[in-house]
């Protein structure tokens, strides 16, 4: 048996989440189309008759331009020591760039066994491919990239039966119906922000926080759920319930749909949007949010 921890890292968007979604085959981790979505350490466990590779799921490294952001790529750094393998997702679609080359490096420094996952193969032009592995080779960076498309399936095999040989020998560390390390109550406030995400733009996702008062499965079997959509400003909370609260009821209709997906039943859902100024700049109510670095695994 094989068992190890691979820590899943790379810009902001470049699609980890999806990615990590893929080779578990179940997901784990939300996704949008918007930089930082990932706010958390994230596990996703895939595990097989010969082997259990624990995915960890990190926030896309940006420029951290507030206290969240300031812990979020603090659990990034945090999250890439504690491994058995790193595994740096590129957006080949996107292309690689200075800056790239300069994080690998940065990581690679950090003397783990290290792979790339060049990544949305399906969406730009093949001849690109082998121009931007030339690119590494020039750059003198020495490691295995794996071409592939999250999306599409493309190469996710071969990248599954390379990392599965890099684990080390060890015992199973989740059981094996175990997926992810998050508990239900977190999904489901995930859920909600992924949609928040995809309707809306500018800062307002990025100044949201959900905070769920009830999570309780009723006696005929329902769902009941109440949250909290957190804002920073009045502002936000305007545009976030919009006309006769019209948004509102679309993105938790759709949070709904997803949640009963996720729950297999039906669900009942409640939300109020709320406001706390400021709220992603204040240590404490971060810690409230749930947004605290993260220690063991
Ligand atoms: N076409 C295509 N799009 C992809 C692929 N993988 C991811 N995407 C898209 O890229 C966007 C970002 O994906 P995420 O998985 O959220 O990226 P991430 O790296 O986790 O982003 P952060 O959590 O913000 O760091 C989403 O719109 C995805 O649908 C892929 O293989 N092909
Ligand atoms: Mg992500």
């Amino acid at each position: 048996m094989r068992s190890g921890y691979v820590a899943v890292i790379g810009r902001a968007n470049a699609g980890k989440s999806t990615l990590i979604n893929v080779l578990v085959g179940e997901k784990v981790s939300i996704v949008s189309p918007k930089p930082q979505t990932t706010r958390d350490r994230i596990l996703g466990v895939l595990t097989e008759e010969e082997y259990q590779i624990v995915f960890v799921d990190t926030p896309g490294i940006y420029k951290a331009r507030n206290a969240l952001t300031d812990m979020m790529m603090k659990t990034t750094e945090t999250s890439a020591k504690s491994v058995d393998m790193i595994l740096y997702v590129v957006d080949g679609h996107d292309g690689v760039s200075e800056e790239e080359f300069a994080l690998i490096k940065k990581y690679k420094a950090l003397g783990l066994p290290m792979a790339v996952a060049y990544t949305k193969i399906d969406i730009m032009p093949k001849e690109n491919i082998p121009l931007d592995m030339a690119k590494f080779s020039d750059e003198g960076i020495d490691l295995d990239v794996f071409p592939v498309s999250a999306r599409k399936g493309k190469n996710i095999a071969a990248l599954k039966k390379f990392l599965a040989e890099q684990m080390p020998e060890g015992e199973k560390v989740f059981e094996q119906d175990i997926v992810s390390d998050k508990s239900e109550r977190f999904m489901i406030a995930e859920i909600m922000r992924e949609k928040i995400l995809l309707k809306f733009d500018k800062e307002i996702p990025h100044g949201v926080a959900i905070v769920i008062n009830i999570f309780k499965q009723n006696e005929n079997g329902v769902w009941e759920i109440n949250l909290d959509i957190v804002c920073e400003k009045a502002g936000h909370k305007a545009i976030l319930i919009g006309k006769q609260g019209r948004a509102i009821k679309e993105v938790s209709s759709f949070a709904r749909q997803d949640m009963e997906k996720f729950l297999g039943g039906k669900v009942f859902l409640t939300t109020y949007v709320k406001v706390k100024e400021d709220w992603r700049d204040k240590p404490s109510l971060l810690r409230q949010y749930g947004y605290e670095e993260p220690t063991e695994y």
